[in-house]
């Protein structure tokens, strides 16, 4: 078979092949971590364990994908060159071949066995929940998303998307605040710590999705669906409510702040002490440091300050 398609195959499109089977893998390092960025072809970059395996089974599966269709237009481009009325006047008259049908049969079988080892893998460890080091819970709304924090006290976190002033207003003081996506108050988690989310809704069907996290539950009014993430990186991980819900359905997005262990306990505290003000100064701190690092990562000049 391999022979078989090396004869029929010229090196240039062998090599057409294999340029187009590492081009996802290449196309991933310009995609943005958190929120997408302009222009990005591929998946958000990946935060958690479970986003970086699913990430490997989607790229695993286009391979297959692009591969099985480059194979299929090469076989027919070669049956309409080689096979047409001019080259071959005398039509052969098989209607059989077992050899061929049985692996036509047997390929695809294997195909689709060496897709489901990976998938199901993938599909245990996602509701293979690990004891939890925190749980938050997370309430879809017409249109804006609510959570609480159950472990410690149950305080409210209501999060509106903000207008376009905001979102300069915000941009001025050095916060990069995505339109859209930016939120007046985010929900903090800390870094490499197992975050279980329990989802639920109160009117109509929402969905709660961090991509980065690859974190996609419904919100069903009436019932607690759940999803779980561990974020190995810190920073802003923005995502949208991703089930038509209704007229703003594209204006309720999820904002999470992931931050290290010190700054999530002092923001506890001061959540706890009901002084929001302070909490927001925590955060808008934390916000222009990560900005910061991420400008030194990017080697970009700073627009922390
Ligand atoms: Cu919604």
């Amino acid at each position: 078979m391999l022979k078989w398609i090396r004869k029929c195959m010229p090196q240039t499109a062998l090599a057409g092949l294999l340029a187009l089977l590492l081009a996802p893998g290449a196309a991933m390092a310009a995609n943005g971590l958190g929120h997408s960025l302009p222009g990005q072809m591929g998946l958000q970059e990946a935060a958690t364990p479970i986003a970086r395996e699913l990430h490997a089974f989607y790229d695993l599966t286009n391979i297959v994908i692009i591969a099985i269709a480059i194979f299929v237009l090469i076989l027919m481009l070669y049956v309409m060159f080689r096979f047409n009325e001019k080259r071959n006047p005398t039509p052969s008259t098989t209607t059989h071949h077992t050899l061929l049908e049985v692996a036509w049969t047997v390929i695809p079988i294997l195909i689709l066995v060496l897709i489901a080892i990976p998938s199901f893998k993938l599909l245990m460890n996602q509701y293979t929940y690990p004891k939890p080091d925190l749980t938050i819970k997370a309430i879809g709304n017409a249109w804006f998303w609510e959570h609480e924090y159950p472990d410690y006290g149950n305080f409210n976190i209501t999060s509106n998307m903000l207008t376009d002033e905001e979102v300069a207003a915000r941009e001025q003081k050095g916060i990069p605040s995505p339109r859209l996506l930016s939120v007046d108050n985010e929900i903090v988690v800390p870094v490499n710590k197992v975050v279980h989310v329990l989802v639920t809704s109160n009117d109509v069907i929402h969905n709660w999705t961090v991509q980065s996290f690859a974190s996609k539950v419904d919100a069903v009014p009436g019932r607690i669906t759940s999803t779980w993430f561990q974020a190995e990186k810190e920073g802003m991980f923005y995502g949208q409510c991703s089930e038509l819900c209704g007229l703003n359905h594209a204006f309720m997005p999820i904002a999470v702040r992931v931050v290290s262990d010190g700054v999530f306990n002092e923001w506890i505290g001061a959540m706890q002490a009901k002084d929001r003000k302070k909490a927001r100064e925590i955060l808008d701190k934390v916000a222009l440091e990560q900005a910061g690092i991420k400008a030194v990562a990017e080697n970009a000049p700073s627009q922390a300050r």
